[in-house]
């Protein structure tokens, strides 16, 4: 998969998407990541990239030539229609269901904001995509854009050293993780659950789904609200409430 990235701050990306999993996933040509300096793109003695908003305010606004330039000479191709992406406060909220349908895509374009925002003509040119990830305002679009790179290329095969690693994942089946413990068996008088030494795998898977929706209703009530729930994750969740008002009382 590959991931084009048009931003002012190339050497943002060196520590991210160089070191372990996703620097690992680019030696092994899982990953092919193309990071574009917008700024090369952008003309004048200065290469400015950004201008004083038309109809006043403060802030600065990113100009839209340098961006299709820099899309126009890297990314453009007639026989690739992959996702062009802006990252933004204004996009949709990225959750596990997007990062899953981006992950099946051949490659990505991501557009990094800096300044008050885009001139709006970079959207209706060359954006496809708009994603936030979450409600609150960066310095920039970088860090945004690594949240979403490494959730994504996360999910492509061989990238994480075990595949099972992502079917066990939070969010895979639209549930919170359950604990997880490893050696010592006893820290500080705090014991492992007694199930997880107990072998039986069919206990553990159920403790585990237990604990699983228990967490989801504690921590993500509007989880369960999104979920189609089996009627065996139903009939628990009844038991953990009954479990969990005796405990109140
Ligand atoms: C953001 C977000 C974000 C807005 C102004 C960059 C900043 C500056 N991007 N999810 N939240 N972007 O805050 O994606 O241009």
């Amino acid at each position: 998969m590959y991931f084009n990235i048009l931003t002012l701050f190339p050497e943002m990306f060196n520590g991210p998407l160089n070191e372990s999993m996703i620097g690992r996933a680019q030696e092994n040509d899982l990953l092919d990541i193309n990071i574009i300096n917008i700024r090369d793109y952008a003309s004048g003695k200065h290469q400015v990239t950004d201008d004083a908003p038309y109809g006043g305010g403060a802030g600065m606004v990113m100009k839209v030539e340098p961006v299709y330039k820099a899309w126009e000479d890297k990314c453009r191709n007639e026989k690739d229609s992959s996702p062009v992406i802006l990252m933004s406060p204004q996009g949709r909220k990225l959750n596990q269901e997007i990062v899953k349908d981006l992950s099946a895509q051949e490659g990505l374009t991501v557009i990094c904001g800096h300044y008050e925002g885009f001139d709006d003509r970079i959207r209706s040119s060359i954006v496809t995509d708009e994603i936030s990830i979450g409600d609150y305002v960066l310095t920039g679009g970088e860090l945004a854009a690594m949240v979403l790179i490494d959730a994504v290329a996360r999910m492509i095969p061989g990238v994480l050293g075990d595949e099972n690693s992502v079917i066990n994942d939070s969010f895979y089946n639209g549930l919170l993780d359950y604990p997880h413990y490893t050696r010592p068996r006893s820290f500080k008088g705090m014991e492992v659950p007694e199930v997880l030494l107990s072998g039986n795998h069919a206990e553990i898977d159920k403790w585990r789904q237990q604990e699983s929706l228990k967490r989801t209703l504690l921590r993500r009530p509007d989880l369960l609200e999104m979920k189609t729930l089996t009627d065996e994750e139903i009939e628990l969740l009844e038991d953990i409430k009954k479990d969990l008002k005796v405990k109140k009382r």
